[in-house]
C-alpha cells in the first residue's frame, strides 16, 4: 500500500496491542480533529483497556499535547492521534504509544498503562514505518 497522506484510512487512526501487560489487546484511537481550548484540529488520543469481557472505557486513558508530561505545545492543526500505532519498541513486552502530530510521539506502555514517563520525540523512526 502506498500512502501520501495521513488521513486516507480510518485503519490509520486505531491501533491495538496490549499496552499494559495483562494479557488483553488494548485499543488506542486518534481523534485528530479534537478541538482543545479553542485550538482547532489539535487533536488527541484516546486508549481503552482491554478485558476479559471485551474492551472497556472504565480505566481509559486520554492524552494531548495538554497533557503533564507530553513533549510539545498545544497547537492549532497539530493533528495529534492523525496516526496511531501501539508497538513495542523498547522490548519490555508492553506496547508503546506512537503518535503523529506535527512531530512524532512515543509514549512507553507499563503496568499501569500508557504513561507519559520517558515520553519521547523522535524523527529517526517516522511512524509511517509502522504502517507497512
Ligand atoms: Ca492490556
Ligand atoms: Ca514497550
Amino acid at each position: 500500500m502506498t500512502s501520501t497522506t495521513p488521513d486516507e484510512g480510518v485503519h490509520q487512526r486505531l491501533s491495538a496491542g496490549d499496552v499494559n501487560g495483562d494479557g488483553y489487546a488494548d485499543l488506542a484511537v486518534g481523534v485528530r480533529g479534537e478541538e482543545i481550548d479553542g485550538k482547532n484540529n489539535a487533536g488527541g488520543v484516546h486508549v481503552f483497556k482491554g478485558r476479559a469481557s471485551g474492551l472497556s472505557g472504565t480505566g481509559s486513558q486520554w492524552f494531548a499535547r495538554n497533557t503533564p508530561g507530553v513533549p510539545g505545545a498545544l497547537t492549532a492543526d497539530d493533528q495529534f492521534g492523525g496516526l496511531v500505532r501501539l508497538r513495542d519498541t523498547n522490548g519490555d513486552g508492553r506496547a508503546d504509544l506512537h503518535v503523529s502530530a506535527t512531530g512524532d510521539l512515543r509514549l512507553p506502555g507499563s503496568a499501569g498503562g500508557i504513561t507519559t514517563t520517558g515520553a519521547t520525540e523522535y524523527d529517526a523512526v517516522p511512524i509511517t514505518s509502522f504502517l507497512q
